[in-house]
C-alpha cells in the first residue's frame, strides 16, 4: 500500500536501536529519552490507527511526568479523554518492538485484526512537557503521524491532563468545554470563582497557597491560569523552572521522602502543595510549630472530597452512589476511616490511573485517588443529570437547591478525563474554603499508619508477579511466605511488593504502628526481594 512506502521512509529516520525490547508500563512507554525516538514515530502511527478505528480524535502526550528530567515517555489518550484502552496496549507494544523492515507487515495485521478503515481521516492531538528531549521526540510522533497522512494539532508545551482535556472537548463537540488551553483555565476557574463565591468570610490567608512546580510544565500552567483566578486564588510559586525537574522537589519526592521539597520558603503551618513533572498528581503538606512534617496524600486528598460530596448529596437528597477506589498504597487508616466512619464503598484496584478509572465509572460518583496524588472524580451521565435537574427546578427548596448548585460548580472545576493536579488544586481550596477548613483540620480527619516505600534494583523486575490487586506476590517463589513471616513481626504491619511500570525497579510498601517499624519491616521486605528476585549491586542497607 502507498501509505505504507511512506511509513518505510519515514521509519528509516527514526531506526530502532537492534535489540531493544520495551513494554507498555503502568503509564505507556518510560524510559532514557535516548532509546525513545523510535517508540515515538511508531506511537504516532498507533495513534493515527486508533483515531481511524475509533472515529475521533486521539492524544499523544511526550512525558515521563515523575521520572528523572534524562527520561522521556509516551502516553496514549483515547477519546472521552481516558487513557488508551488495554485491548491496545498490545499492539502498541507489538510495534514498538518489531524490527524495521517489519513495520509494514505488522502494520497490515493490524489493520486488518481491527477492520480499520484506512479512508477513514483521523487526527492526533500532541502535546509535551518541558524535558530538553520532548521537542524533538513530539516531532518524531508528529512525523509517524504525516507519516500515515493523518492530521495532526500540536498542542506544545501543556500538562498531560490539560491535553486529556483537549481530546474530550473535542471528540464531545464542545460540549465538555473549548479545546483550546484559555477555554480549559476559564472553565475550571469560572467554577472555581462560583464555589468560592459562597464564603464571603475567607481571609486574604486562608486565600493564599504555597505551590512547588517541580520545575516542570505545571508550574508554567499556573503563572498562565493566575489571571483568570481574579485573586480569589494567591498562589506562591516556587520549583517553577529555576532549578531541574522534578530533583529534590515535585510530588513523588515529597511523598516518597515525606519532607519538604528544596527551593521553597513557608512559615510554619502553613498550606502548600506539590505537583509533579506533567502535572496529574498533586499532595499537599505543612509543618507543625514542633517541625514535624504532615504530609496530606491522595488518601488525605479522596477523603476529604468524598466527604464533601456526600454531604452535599445528602443536603441534595439525591439517593447517588458514591464510592472511593484506592490502590494496595492506600494507608489502611484511610480504608478504615472511609469504610468504618463514612460508610462509603471502597474498592481497591490495580496500580495505574486506567485501573482505577475504570473502576469509578461503576457508580454515580466515583472518587478515585492513588497515595502518590494523582485521582479525579467521575460523576456518570444520570448522575449528572439529576443534578441539573434539581438546579434547574424552580421548585426545589432553598437547601437542596444551593447544594445542587455547588455539586454543578464542582462537576465543572473537576477533570473527569484524569487525575489533574491544577484542576484537584482548586477543588481541594474550594473545599477547605467552603468548610472554613485548615489545612490541621483536614490533617486531623485520621491519623496515618506510619509508613514507608523502598525500591530494590534486579535484573529483571518482571519475575515479581502479583495477584489480588497486587496486595500478594505470586512470584518468585518463596517470596510471599517470606513476607507474610515479617509482617507477623510486627504491630497493625502491612506490606507488599510490585515490579514499577516506570521505572526498572521493584518497589517496596509497609506500614506498621511506629515509624521504626515501618522502616524496619520496609528494609527486610526489600532484602527478600534482593535475595529472591535477583538483586543487583550492593545489599539494601537499614534506613537507620
Ligand atoms: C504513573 C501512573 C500512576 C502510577 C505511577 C507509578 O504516574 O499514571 O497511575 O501510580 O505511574 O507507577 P509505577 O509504580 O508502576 O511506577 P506518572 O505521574 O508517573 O505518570
Amino acid at each position: 500500500m502507498a501509505h505504507f512506502q511512506e511509513v518505510s521512509k519515514r521509519s528509516t529516520l527514526h531506526p530502532k536501536p537492534a535489540g531493544l525490547v520495551l513494554q507498555y508500563g503502568t503509564a505507556g512507554f518510560r524510559t532514557n529519552a535516548k532509546h525513545l525516538d523510535h517508540i515515538m514515530f511508531r506511537m504516532g502511527l498507533v495513534a493515527t490507527l486508533r483515531s481511524k478505528k475509533t472515529k475521533a480524535a486521539i492524544g499523544v502526550m511526550v512525558t515521563a511526568s515523575h521520572n528523572p528530567e534524562e527520561d522521556n515517555g509516551v502516553k496514549l489518550i483515547d477519546p472521552m479523554g481516558e487513557m488508551l484502552t488495554a485491548a491496545w496496549e498490545g499492539h502498541a507494544t507489538h510495534l514498538a518492538n518489531v524490527e524495521q523492515q517489519e513495520l509494514p507487515s505488522v502494520l497490515e495485521d493490524m489493520i486488518e485484526k481491527e477492520s480499520i478503515d484506512m479512508s477513514q481521516e483521523a487526527v492526533v492531538f500532541v502535546g509535551k512537557d518541558t524535558r530538553s528531549s520532548s521537542d524533538s521526540l513530539s516531532q518524531a510522533v508528529l512525523d509517524g503521524v504525516h507519516a500515515l497522512h493523518g492530521h495532526s494539532k500540536d498542542y506544545g508545551l501543556v500538562t498531560t491532563p490539560q491535553l486529556h482535556y483537549m481530546v474530550r472537548c473535542h471528540n464531545t463537540q464542545g460540549l465538555y468545554g473549548e479545546a483550546t488551553v484559555e477555554g480549559y483555565y476559564s472553565k475550571l476557574c469560572q467554577a472555581f470563582i462560583e464555589l468560592t463565591k459562597n464564603t464571603p468570610n475567607r481571609t486574604d490567608d486562608q486565600k493564599h497557597l504555597t505551590v512547588d512546580g517541580a520545575n516542570g510544565i505545571g508550574a508554567l500552567k499556573v503563572r498562565e491560569m493566575e489571571h483568570h483566578l481574579k485573586r480569589e486564588l494567591q498562589v506562591s510559586l516556587f520549583n517553577h523552572g529555576d532549578g531541574q525537574l522534578n530533583h529534590q522537589c515535585g510530588a513523588d519526592f515529597v511523598k516518597v521522602q515525606q519532607k519538604l521539597p528544596t527551593g521553597i520558603k513557608v512559615n510554619t503551618g502553613e498550606r502548600c502543595c506539590s505537583f509533579d513533572g506533567d502535572g496529574d498528581r498533586i499532595i499537599y503538606y505543612y509543618t507543625s510549630s514542633d517541625g514535624r512534617f504532615h504530609l496530606l496524600d491522595g488518601d488525605k486528598i479522596a477523603t476529604l472530597i468524598s466527604t464533601f460530596l456526600k454531604e452535599l448529596l445528602i443536603q441534595a437528597g439525591l439517593n447517588l452512589k458514591l464510592a472511593v477506589v484506592q490502590t494496595a498504597y492506600a494507608n489502611s487508616s484511610s480504608t478504615h476511616y472511609l469504610e468504618d466512619s463514612m460508610k462509603v464503598i471502597v474498592r481497591c484496584t490495580k496500580t495505574g490511573v486506567k485501573h482505577l478509572h475504570h473502576a469509578a465509572q461503576e457508580f454515580d460518583t466515583g472518587v478515585y485517588f492513588e497515595a502518590n496524588g494523582h485521582g479525579t472524580v467521575l460523576f456518570s451521565k444520570a448522575a449528572e443529570e439529576k443534578i441539573k435537574q434539581l438546579a434547574d427546578d424552580p421548585n426545589t427548596d432553598d437547601t437542596r437547591k444551593r447544594a445542587a448548585l455547588l455539586l454543578r460548580h464542582t462537576i465543572n472545576v473537576i477533570n473527569q478525563t484524569v487525575g489533574d493536579a491544577i484542576s484537584d488544586m482548586l477543588l481541594i481550596e474550594a473545599i477547605l474554603a467552603l468548610k472554613g477548613m485548615t489545612v490541621q483540620q483536614w490533617d486531623a480527619i485520621y491519623t496515618d499508619l506510619p509508613n514507608r516505600q523502598l525500591k530494590v534494583k534486579v535484573s529483571e523486575r518482571r519475575v515479581v508477579d502479583t495477584a489480588d490487586a497486587e496486595r500478594r506476590a505470586v512470584s518468585p517463589a518463596g517470596l510471599q511466605d517470606a513476607i507474610d513471616g515479617l509482617v507477623k513481626k510486627y504491630r497493625h504491619a502491612r506490606s507488599f511488593v510490585r515490579p514499577s511500570g516506570t521505572e526498572d525497579v521493584v518497589r517496596v510498601y509497609a506500614e506498621a504502628e511506629t515509624q521504626e517499624s515501618a522502616d524496619s519491616l520496609a528494609h527486610e521486605v526489600s532484602l527478600a526481594v534482593y535475595r529472591l528476585a535477583g538483586g543487583v549491586g550492593d545489599e539494601p542497607k537499614p534506613l537507620h
